[in-house]
């Protein structure tokens, strides 16, 4: 019970240092399982309602926040009407508590429960609906893990995360997209060779710009909010013009004011949960150290802007510099678009931000993942297996693939356990990819050819025409998805599977 309460207090705001006593016994403490409730919400935006989806803890707070050493034993009530399931984004679980739709671990059933035990990973995560387009309806979360050695750091901890969001139905929303229905696409896909697709993979040699036989397909794209430029040719940015973007579910005529203390220290933790948006985090006038991506650790990076595609997170430390009131912005690549918090400490007032005046910002791009280096790397080992794969598709017709093959039907790309992978990702299309893998961290260990001993992470951008190459270490024996994470790209067909060779299907 002391455990519930200290929580509750830490949801006000109050800095850690208040209950590191307490925390240090609280792994032990805990011994009933967490209850997290999936069901539905009326949320106001930009007031008007919309019927949105939630996940929240017994207490109603969003989502999960374990303590040092606690294990993931969590059941999972699906309270909503329809079969969901749900997967703990850049968690290391066993397959079958993953929260993909596989045969062997389909959805709950609407009123029924799932229960979860597993080893956490330190960092920040989150959750997120893996049934059909929900995510896009809010069916999403942070999972906060702490570690003893953040506590010890005597930092207000600030939770962002940030959606896209529209009131149109996510299924008309992919309709647009695609001039056709659900059960359309779900037909188009066992019907692949009709799409225009890249050859298969032939990839030579570790240069990706090199890739240029896909080009072809590139004269038929087409688009409205096209933005940006690659040697002349157009790249395609922001599939779906949104209604508002939503920071801890508020825009910014009404956004979250976060009290701090004058001089206050605080760690930032900021969760891209959109759909299909992609950002620039802008922290203004402050400076602000990254010290983690993706949950893992880096080394301490400096800036005021830092790329966020889809599914990443950002761990970032900042020192206030006295009082005041200090927007934390998250901005849409190629628009002039935002959303975000404000801190404020006490007696400031906090500005008003429409976002005029902003200057538009560019489409999102590498340039801070080759500055990137883990705290932890993997060891330096030869690769036992490398694999290529080629992303492609386009917006005309709007379909994308992993190695000319729509999900699901798709080869999977097998590996043994103890083997060091490698996966060259190459982009053959002119929209990047926010490419995640689950059920492992990879290290990024080259970008558009150039070597580099980068981030561990679970989500990776692979920018138009370029290309990604990821290690990780065959240690979690299973069926693994391997997508896109822009949820329309998805569906429409970037996904495939990463299977071991001892799992039975
Ligand atoms: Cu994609």
């Amino acid at each position: 019970m002391t455990m519930v309460s200290r929580r509750g207090l830490m949801a006000g705001g109050l800095t850690l240092s208040t209950m590191t006593a307490v925390g240090a016994h609280a792994a032990t403490a805990i011994e009933s399982k967490r209850r997290l409730i999936a069901d539905t919400r009326s949320l106001e935006v930009n007031g008007r309602a919309a019927k949105v989806f939630r996940l929240s803890d017994e207490a109603g707070r969003p989502g999960l926040t374990l303590a040092p050493g606690e294990r993931f034993q969590v059941e999972l009530a699906n309270q909503t009407a329809d079969h969901t399931i749900i997967h703990w984004h850049g968690q290391l679980p066993p397959w079958t508590q993953d929260g993909f739709p596989w045969p062997q671990t389909p959805p709950i059933a609407p009123a029924a429960t799932r229960t979860y035990d597993y080893a956490p990973i330190p960092g920040t995560y989150w959750m997120h609906s893996h049934q059909g387009l929900q995510e896009q309806s809010l069916m999403t979360a942070p999972l906060i893990v702490r570690d003893a050695i953040e506590l010890r750091e005597d930092r207000q901890e600030i939770v962002l995360m940030l959606h896209d969001f529209s009131f149109r139905s996510p299924d008309a929303l992919l309709a647009s997209l695609t001039g056709q229905t659900p059960s359309q696409i779900r037909a188009l896909a066992t019907t692949s060779e009709n799409v225009s697709a890249s050859s298969p993979p032939q990839v030579s040699g570790e240069n990706a710009m090199g890739m240029m036989q896909g080009m072809q397909s590139m004269g038929t794209m087409s688009k409205k909010n096209v933005m940006g430029s690659m040697g002349g040719m157009k790249m395609d940015l922001n599939d779906i013009d949104y209604d508002a973007f939503l920071a801890n579910d508020r825009t910014l005529r009404d956004p979250e004011i976060v009290q701090v203390e004058r001089s206050g220290r605080v760690r930032l933790r900021i969760i891209n949960g959109a759909s299909s948006s992609q950002f620039w985090v802008d922290l203004g006038a402050l400076a602000g150290h990254v010290v983690a991506v993706d949950g893992h650790p880096v080394y301490p990076l400096a800036g005021r802007r830092f790329p966020l595609a889809i599914a990443q997170r950002l761990d970032i430390l900042v020192d206030l510099p006295g009082a005041g009131a200090f927007p934390i912005l998250a901005r849409l690549e190629g628009t002039r678009r935002c959303t975000g918090i404000v801190l404020t400490t006490p007696g400031a007032s906090a500005p008003r931000i429409d976002g005029t005046g902003l200057d538009r910002m560019q489409p999102i791009d590498n340039s801070m993942e080759t500055r990137l280096v883990a705290r932890a790397p993997l060891a330096p080992r030869q690769p036992d297996l490398v694999h290529r794969m080629v992303l492609a598709g386009g917006m005309k017709p709007y379909s994308w693939s992993l190695n000319g093959e729509y999900w699901p039907h798709i080869t999977p790309l097998m590996l043994q356990k103890g083997q060091r992978v490698e996966i060259e990702m190459v982009n053959n299309s002119m929209m990047a990819h926010p490419m995640h893998l689950h059920g492992h961290a990879f290290q990024v260990i080259a970008v558009n050819g150039q070597p580099i001993r980068g981030a561990k992470r679970d989500t990776v951008l692979v920018t138009p025409m370029g290309s990604v190459r990821i290690a990780f270490d065959a240690n979690n024996p299973g069926r693994w998805p391997l997508h896109c994470h822009n949820l329309y790209h998805m569906m429409t067909g970037m996904i495939t599977e990463v299977r071991y060779d001892s799992i039975k299907v």
